[in-house]
């Protein structure tokens, strides 16, 4: 089972929240905030969101995140097949962090 690390007033870590959601992956929430030792081996810069994976492996960045997750969870796909929609603004995930989350 996927592991998310991070608190529910983080923007960040709600955007992996919801993609984990929406693509019914199962994951449980491991609450932590940014500063705990605690953190540091599985998020190197002390930030959230992280995740671990269900093979143990660390994954911090959100970006990095929601690639694995979408690269490894091909079902309910959060972004069009098609490379140069998925390039679009309108899809792209800078642009969902800034203007959408
Ligand atoms: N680039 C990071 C930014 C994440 C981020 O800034 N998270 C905040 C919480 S919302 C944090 O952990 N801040 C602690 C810090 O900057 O030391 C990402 O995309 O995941």
């Amino acid at each position: 089972m996927v592991t998310l690390y991070g608190f529910a007033y983080s923007n960040y870590f709600n955007i992996v929240k919801h993609a984990l959601l929406l693509k019914e992956i199962p994951f449980q929430e491991h609450k932590i905030y940014p500063g705990s030792p605690e953190l540091l081996p599985i998020s190197p810069v002390g930030k959230v969101p992280a995740i671990t994976t269900p093979c143990g492996t660390h994954i911090s960045e959100t970006t990095a995140i929601l690639e694995y997750l979408e690269d490894n969870f091909p079902a309910n796909p959060l972004m069009p097949s098609d490379a140069a929609e998925r390039a679009s603004p309108s899809n792209h995930q800078g642009h969902r962090a800034l203007h959408r989350a």
